[in-house]
């Protein structure tokens, strides 16, 4: 990579952050990655990259500082005392060659020979026996805690309940490995699931992924889930010397293990191992996206040691995605559900990796222009396994003089409404949450924490209301009787019951939160307060000019305009009239009486994470008490509340004086200022 200046480097670095966290979330959170495990590896490796070269624009927050993905939520956590790793990638012959070079180096003249496993793209797990029966097992999480998945493992059959043994039993044995969705079943899936109207899993490990994070173990148990183990975590009245003997144990045990490894001499014994192992890629019930190598001795592991997040004595070895070249016929964008618009590419149709492709993604206008692609160019797309395609690069050699350049729209295709792109984003997006595209988005915010807080309207009920087309606007939640949301999955006449009582409650909430909910751009909790407190009723907020509205406290013209732009089209006041009718308090309460007073005139400012409380409750707890809390660090802020990591506005706090509470003085603060006022009935 060309050296550049640091300005453009800490641009850059942000940008690569934004979007690994991005694809972090949509990977392990969501199970719905939009890139192939070889991209995301190639933004990790650049930002590593960068680092390296700019030691300044390091941070202990940055992605390539973490293992894994944040645990899911849902479960129970489970914490590791021997903590699963990770692996480093390689994707070359001559960086494996290197890493045995590293290892020869450390281990001097020290004999070593190594395994070579298939590498099984599935999802890591962790199984615990207890006097050789299966207790408890869980997914890596963030390597020290995951989440408790025991009742989704213990249907999975090739799992054994109980360890065959001859008379060796261990008081105690953590195995590691990987739980799978072979190919088969993950085809019947999917078919199943487009029958069914939902949508299909983009890959086998999606799949398994999804099947293991259901909450209930039915629906997993009839997933198609199969294991392969490979490692042990604690271990207690057990030893093993090697991996070799390791494999061998599991298996005496009763586990399943890869169907075939390799011992090796040496790294060119290793390197053959490869060349066969990719000969039989296509064998394998699985999808294997590579290898993984392994030193054989266990007695060599500690002097071998551990980066931050993954053991020297050990590497994978993936194989380069497969590619072929075709002709970009057009571009035509899709918008998701969270209002990103994604460029598609649709090609002439091309075999790639045993099935044939007509289209790929392009990600995002910048890596459109980066790439320069072009409608009518020849292009290389690359599919890794089952991901998604992807467009790499243009064949500049075959241009001709008439390809055409692209540009996102300025309109969102689904709703006509205007895109945005922010800044720190590469994403264009359409901010219009009532775009049919967004909806189940919509309804989400509708009855988030910091809207109409209604309680029990999660993710998967919102889906299932969506998909059955029982809402179609925020409105009609307020329609929803007992008997219809008992029938939907996960629910049961009781869980309906108070989620009917807690969408009527919503009612009355404060009118803040329902100018909050209705999602108009641009207008966040905080305008929403500002401006329930201004103008106190939804009917002059909808009657006001953008003059009015920029009267108003922190609203400027943009904000002002996306008001007024939002009030005047007809679905907004049919959606508003509906509300009216179903009986939503659109008046503001009496908010300034009803907050307490404890800390009036106080300002607050905060920076880093708190440990007990989002940021936007610490918030809302400070006006509560009569407090303001503003963005910046000046002679008149009275506190900053300093949590973990806290940013420059620390120093700002220093320069100016100003008092610095850490999380535990900001509860003791607060707890004081609530005590001298009634709970308020906001
Ligand atoms: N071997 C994945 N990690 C693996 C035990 C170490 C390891 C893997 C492996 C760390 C595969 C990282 C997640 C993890 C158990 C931590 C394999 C495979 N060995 N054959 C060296 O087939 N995908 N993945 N899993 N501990």
């Amino acid at each position: 990579m060309m050296k550049r200046d640091i300005t453009e480097a800490a641009r850059r670095a942000a940008e690569l952050r934004a979007e690994i966290e991005r694809h972090n979330r949509l990977y392990y959170a969501e199970a719905r990655p939009e890139i192939s495990d070889y991209d995301f590896d190639m933004l990790l490796k650049e930002l590593e990259a960068l680092e390296k070269d700019f030691p300044a624009l390091m941070a202990p927050d940055s992605p390539t500082q973490r293992v894994g993905g944040a645990p899911l939520s849902g479960f129970e956590s489970i914490t590791y005392s021997k903590p699963m790793m990770s692996l480093s990638n390689v994707y070359s012959k001559d960086e494996l060659r290197a890493f045995d070079e590293r290892v020869r180096k450390i281990l001097g003249k020290t004999a070593f020979t190594y395994v070579l496993e298939p590498k099984i793209d599935g999802v890591a797990v962790s199984l615990r026996y207890e006097k050789g029966i299966f207790t408890v097992g869980g997914t890596r999480g963030d390597g020290r805690t995951g989440d408790n998945i025991t009742a989704n493992l213990k249907t999975i059959r090739s799992i054994p309940l109980k360890l065959h043994h001859a008379g060796n039993m261990p008081e105690l044995l953590e195995v590691r490995g990987e739980v799978y969705m072979d190919r088969k079943g993950f085809q019947e899936l999917n078919r199943e699931r487009e029958e069914a109207g939902l949508e299909p899993f983009a890959n086998p490990r999606n799949a398994a992924a999804g099947s293991l994070k259901q909450l209930d173990s039915r629906v997993a148990a009839r997933r198609p889930l199969n294991a392969v183990l490979y490692a042990a975590g604690e271990v207690r009245g057990l030893v093993t010397r090697s991996q070799a003997e390791l494999l061998a144990q599991l298996r005496e045990f009763g586990f399943p293990t890869a169907p075939r490894t390799w011992n090796c001499s040496d790294i060119e014994a290793v390197l053959a191992g490869l060349d066969e192992l990719e000969g039989m890629r296509h064998d394998f019930p699985f999808e294997m996206d590579g290898g993984v190598i392994k030193i054989n001795e266990f007695g060599l592991y500690e002097e071998l040691g551990a980066t931050a997040k993954s053991p020297r004595w050990a590497i994978a070895y993936k194989y380069e995605p497969e590619q072929a070249e075709t002709v970009l016929l057009g571009i035509t964008v899709q918008v998701g559900r969270t209002g990103v618009l994604t460029p598609v590419a649709e090609l002439e149709p091309v075999l790639v990796a045993g099935s044939t492709v007509s289209r790929a993604t392009l990600h995002n206008e910048e890596e459109i222009a980066r790439k320069d692609i072009r409608i009518g160019d020849r292009v290389l797309i690359e599919k890794a396994g089952e991901v998604i395609p992807a467009v790499v690069k243009v064949n500049l050699d075959a241009r001709t003089g008439r390809e055409k350049k692209f540009s996102m729209p300025a309109q969102c295709p689904v709703c006509g409404e205007p895109t945005v792109k922010r800044e720190a984003e590469v994403a264009r997006r359409c901010i219009n949450m009532q775009c049919p595209a967004q909806l189940k988005n919509w309804i989400r915010h509708f009855g988030s924490r910091d809207a109409m807080d209604i309680e029990g309207l999660g993710v998967t009920l919102t889906e299932q209301l969506v998909d059955r087309g029982m809402v179609k606007t925020p409105a009609d939640l307020y329609r929803l009787k007992q008997e219809d949301i008992a029938e939907l999955e996960r629910m049961g006449p009781r869980s309906a019951a108070s989620l009917v009582r807690a969408i009527q409650e919503s009612r009355g909430q404060n009118l803040w939160r329902l100018i909050h909910a209705l999602g108009i751009p641009h207008v966040g909790a905080g305008s929403a307060r500002t401006l329930a407190g201004e103008l106190h009723t939804l009917d002059r907020l909808m009657s006001a000019t953008a003059n009015e509205l920029e009267a108003v406290r922190d609203v400027g013209a943009v904000v002002a305009q996306s008001i007024t732009s939002f009030f005047s089209r007809r679905d907004t006041r049919e959606l508003i009239a509906r509300l009216k009718d179903a009986g939503v308090n659109m008046e503001s309460g009496e908010d300034a009486q009803a907050a307490g007073t404890a800390l009036a005139g106080k300002t607050f400012v905060l920076t880093g994470t708190l440990k007990n409380q989002t940021r936007n409750q610490a918030v809302e707890r400070i006006r509560r008490a009569g407090g303001a809390v503003s963005g910046s660090v000046s002679k008149n802020t009275d506190y900053v509340v300093a949590g973990e990591s806290p940013g420059s506005k620390y120093e700002a706090a220093l320069k100016h004086k100003v008092k610095i509470l850490d999380e535990e003085a900001f509860t003791v603060l607060m707890e004081a200022a609530e005590g001298v006022q009634k709970e308020p009935d906001l």
